[in-house]
């Protein structure tokens, strides 16, 4: 078994526990592994393969108990814990609680009143009006349960971007052993960040191209070979996910790594492009079209170069103005790694992250960050732990003290006090306003009624920003990829707004939501919103996320001096300040 699979169970061993009505503690400590368990960068497989026991001692979060049932899982490839609540708890029940709305509290009362274990005996319950009927559902609850199941379903049978990154891993570290290899490189939509991936596309380069391909279709994940070829195999693996192998000569890689990461619509162009100039472009290199003749294919760059362009970023071959912008000299520049100096959206204990805020500290300084912005839930996200206004004074007090400390201990970084305030149904903020200034940095969002419409949610947001107690709005539109759909809501004018109150939009990085998506980015840059990117980190673990924010952020064309958490510590509270 692989993180993501790993992950899965504990998050359902969880959700199972939750429908029991379980030690709310346990429930915790499961849901809290399934979240470092899915943050983590590294395969615990491998990690596992070379040291044992020994190497899963040290990942925070996974205690004995939990260590105990990876180690099961990855040698058994099953967990018996999970198994025996099955037993007890359809697994229908699991599906029904992805239903937006519907929670295991009242998925576990709709078991026990009528009998419901599945999402098609939900959806006929709700169509016959049953549940409207029972103590705590009601009419409006019955027709979310059905709009929910509606989401649900169109749901694209693609896959998260996370989990076909770490398949691309997987891949990789399992293909590097075999001798005489010399590249590996997930290409497709995986090299262009795209949210969610069709199939993996992967290419290879090597002396052997038989062990290369014998290798690769011995892999455990397996569950059908498609295609078996001497440079070309296409397996499933069994998740459901397809993966494409391809081994190509050295003189071709760059053509092939071009015509294979797409998009088809960039490639289309190039190709025409090329057509007009007398050359030929094709996986195999770029030829002259009269005779035949070789003229670059090696490197992508070369690719490139022989049609007249600069290099193009993966990110942005979607055919969307970037050959005009790469013509004109006007490509956005990649926003870089080491470019973000800190996260201003994180999660403590105390409301409902996995660790302390030392511990958040303590990773954001090993990331070579300059700062973060703590920022715990605000009351009215009841199942969050929210904090009310004696808690988060007291945060804050804490805060200082931390900050002294570590100026004592010369330590460059600051934690800045935050708070992800609920922006409530009628636009208000959930905190008083005395609180909300004596903030550093004021992170707001939406967590509930996500059904109203597109007009009461623009204006209960455009309040909100402007209250001119908000710094950022977090992850904007409120959807979960594959999951929910977002909220309705007008973001060109919430982007106006914004600008006009000097209030930054999200992209929260969570794999999950990347929210704002590339499409807003793009608008956002175009009116001259700032962004911030942060992780919205549950976990240690979870700041490591920044990747996903940093490459959705290409695709939105966002540059460094779009991003408010490029500043450094100064211009940082000077904007927020502002
Ligand atoms: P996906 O897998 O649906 O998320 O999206 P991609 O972009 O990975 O598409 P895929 O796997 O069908 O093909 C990989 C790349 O190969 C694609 O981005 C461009 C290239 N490609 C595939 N078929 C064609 C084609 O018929 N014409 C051209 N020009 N390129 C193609
Ligand atoms: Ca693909
Ligand atoms: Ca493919
Ligand atoms: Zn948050």
């Amino acid at each position: 078994m692989e993180n993501p699979e790993i992950a899965r169970v504990f998050h359902e061993i969880a959700d199972l526990l939750e429908i029991k009505g379980g030690d709310i503690f346990r429930i915790r400590s499961y849901r809290n592994a399934g979240l470092v368990v899915e943050g983590l960068a590294e395969s615990l497989r491998s990690l596992y393969e070379k040291n044992g026991e020994e190497g899963l001692k040290h990942i925070p979060g996974i205690g004995e108990s939990t260590r105990a049932k990876v180690i099961e899982m990855l040698t058994t490839g099953e967990c018996a814990y999970h198994d025996e609540l099955l037993r007890e708890i359809p697994a229908g029940m699991l599906e029904m609680i992805r239903v937006a709305s519907l929670g295991p509290k009242k998925a576990a009362s709709l078991h026990k009143e009528l009998g419901i274990s599945s999402i098609d005996e939900l959806e006929r319950a709700a169509r016959e009006e049953k549940i409207r009927e029972l103590p705590g559902f009601g009419e409006v609850t019955e027709k979310k349960i059905l709009k929910g199941i509606e989401d649900l379903k169109s749901v694209s049978r693609k896959f998260k971007l996370s989990v076909a990154l770490h398949y691309g891993e997987v891949f990789r570290d399992y293909m590097k052993t075999v001798p005489g290899i010399y590249e590996i490189v997930p290409s497709g939509s995986l090299r262009r960040w795209k949210e969610e991936v069709g199939d993996l596309d992967i290419l290879t380069t090597c002396k052997d191209p038989k062990a290369v391909m014998e290798r690769f279709l011995s892999h455990p994940e397996i569950r059908d070979v498609l295609a078996k070829g001497e440079t070309k195999s296409t397996v499933v693996l069994k998740n459901g996910l397809q993966v494409d192998l391809r081994v190509l000569e050295k003189k071709s890689f760059g053509a092939a790594l071009q015509y294979f990461t797409g998009s088809k619509s960039h490639n289309v162009a190039i190709r025409d492009r090329a057509k007009r100039m007398g050359l030929k472009v094709s996986e195999y290199g770029v030829f002259e079209s009269e005779t035949d003749k070789w003229v670059a294919g090696r490197k992508e760059e070369d690719v490139y170069r022989a049609v007249g362009l600069p290099w193009i970023p993966p990110e942005i071959r979607e055919m969307k103005g970037e050959i005009e912008a790469a013509l004109e000299g006007r490509l956005p520049k990649p926003l870089m790694a080491e470019e973000i100096r800190g996260d201003l959206h994180v999660h403590t204990r105390e409301s409902d992250g996995g660790f302390t805020l030392d511990a958040m500290a303590e990773a954001a300084i090993d990331m070579g960050y300059e700062y973060i912005a703590v920022t715990d839930h605000s009351k009215a996200v009841g199942i969050a732990h929210g904090l009310d206004e004696a808690r988060i004074l007291a945060q804050m007090e804490y805060v200082d003290d931390f900050n002294k400390h570590l100026k004592k201990k010369g330590k460059r970084f600051r934690v800045l006090k935050g708070s992800e305030v609920d922006i409530r149904a009628d636009g208000t903020l959930d905190h008083p306003e005395k609180v909300l200034k004596a903030l550093d940095c004021v992170v707001a969002s939406v967590h509930s009624g996500f059904g109203m419409g597109k007009k009461e949610m623009t204006a209960r947001i455009v309040k909100a920003i402007r209250t001119g107690l908000v710094n950022i709005i977090a992850h904007p539109t409120g959807r979960l990829i594959g999951e929910r759909s977002p909220y309705e809501v007008d973001m060109d004018a919430v982007m106006i707004e914004a600008k006009e109150h000097n209030v930054a939009l999200e992209l929260n990085a969570y794999p999950d939501r990347l929210d704002l998506n590339d499409i807003h980015l793009r608008l956002a840059k175009d009116k001259g919103v700032k962004i911030a990117i942060s992780t919205d980190a549950h976990s240690i673990n979870h700041m490591k996320n920044i990747v996903y924010g940093i490459h959705t952020a290409r695709r939105g064309w966002i540059e460094k001096g779009d991003v408010i958490n490029t500043l450094p510590l100064k211009g940082l509270m000077k904007f927020l300040k502002g």
